[in-house]
């Protein structure tokens, strides 16, 4: 089973990952991107799809034409592990430049 982050490293983790936010109860990392459009969200989304696929870790997500919202948190520690951590770091990669 993934180890909960600590106290400090959900600190660290939300000054190194600024453009996500941080949810409580059970914590969570949060982010919204926006695509030109449905096919540019959608490619973006099988890409977090296979890496997810891949770690076994999923994200929940809702989209929108060229919307994606995004919640990373891990359900068998009820918190944050460095699960969420790679994945939002990885997404932040696949990020649209912002507008
Ligand atoms: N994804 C997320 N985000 N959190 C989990 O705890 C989790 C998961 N657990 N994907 C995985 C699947 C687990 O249920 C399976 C059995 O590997």
């Amino acid at each position: 089973m993934p180890k909960k982050l600590s106290a400090d490293q959900v600190r660290a983790a939300q000054a190194e990952l600024s453009s996500w936010t941080l949810g409580q109860a059970p914590e969570s990392l949060s982010r919204t991107l926006q695509f030109p459009d449905f096919k540019q969200a959608f490619a973006f989304m099988t890409q977090v799809a296979l890496l997810a696929e891949e770690m076994g870790h999923h994200p929940e997500w809702f989209n929108v034409y060229g919307r994606v919202e995004i919640t990373l948190s891990t359900h068998d520690c009820a918190g944050l592990s460095p699960l969420d951590l790679k994945m939002a770091r990885r997404i932040d990669q696949w990020a649209p430049p912002a507008r």
